[in-house]
């Protein structure tokens, strides 16, 4: 989240801004950079802000590094990166709720569950959990599918109920792949990488008087969990889901066929109440 500070810090500046320059002309000297690698890379920056994947890139490349340098002395719940498509302003629903979604939603429906709790194991009563995710197609709403086709498909945030308890009725998500059409796929390509995310669950949660957490649920067994492009997943955040075959469960959730829950309690250090 962004500070709501208005302008850096100018010794700071200082520091960052001369050693990232001395950095890049070390590097460029060390490589012998030429004249036409060097526009490549004006080209492919324009290209970057022009197709609005900036965001991405740096949250492809850079944003694992932040999360370790600030959050690895946290207590609780793991954190993950935010990633590009977080969107506030979403629906407010009280648990147990279900996510907007198309009327024909594709893949399996999932209840992802759990309790928040503070470091000392107490419950935290109307935690918030905003919550997002790709659908089954790999797709995230208002980025790869247009907004007036399914405004806020598969976000939410949602309020934890009297016990600190949470129940979201959503879909289980697929992989994720870096789009192929924009210079940050085309990059990726040309290294000879994939450019698989493992299926995951987007969440930050918060709660006055509690740190937010800022994390990502992993599908146990995804073919991506061990090779992540973003480089994003810590052990403890992969979970398994459960699958639910019998016609008298099925029923009773007025479905159809088929679904999963996935439990997972999402744990908040305390911590100063932060400043609006
Ligand atoms: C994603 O879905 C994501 O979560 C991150 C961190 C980067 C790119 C795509
Ligand atoms: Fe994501």
């Amino acid at each position: 989240m962004s500070s709501a500070k208005s302008h850096f810090d100018q010794p700071r500046l200082n520091e960052l801004f001369d050693d990232l320059n001395a950095t890049l002309k070390d590097f460029i000297r060390s490589h012998q950079v030429t004249y036409k690698e060097f526009h490549q890379a004006l080209a492919f920056l324009g290209e970057v802000g022009e197709k609005g994947e900036t965001p991405l890139l740096f949250d492809v490349f850079l944003e694992s590094t932040v999360d370790l340098v600030n959050n690895s002395e946290r207590g609780g719940t793991a954190t993950a990166v935010e990633g590009p498509f977080y969107l506030p302003g979403m629906p407010e629903l009280k648990s147990p709720c279900v996510v907007p979604h198309r009327a024909n939603e594709p893949g399996d429906v999932l209840f992802f569950s759990g309790t928040v709790r503070a470091t000392d194991g107490k419950a935290l009563p109307g935690a918030m959990v905003d919550f997002w995710q790709a659908d089954a197609e790999g797709a995230y709403s208002h980025f790869n599918i247009p907004q007036e086709k399914a405004p806020f498909n598969l976000r939410a945030r949602v309020k934890a109920d009297d016990h600190g308890r949470f129940e979201i009725q959503t879909w289980v998500p697929s992989s994720y792949e870096i789009p192929k059409g924009g210079p940050t796929g085309a990059l990726l390509k040309a290294l000879g990488r994939h450019a698989w995310r493992p299926a995951h669950l987007h969440a930050l949660v918060q709660h006055p008087g509690c740190e937010d957490l800022m994390t990502q649920i992993f599908l146990q067994g995804d073919q991506w969990i061990d090779s992540d492009v973003v480089g994003a997943v810590k052990e403890s955040l992969v979970a398994g889901m459960q699958k639910h075959e019998d016609a008298a469960e099925i029923s009773k959730r007025g479905l159809k066929g088929p679904f999963y829950t996935l439990e997972f309690d999402f744990v908040l250090p305390r911590g100063m109440q932060k400043a609006a």
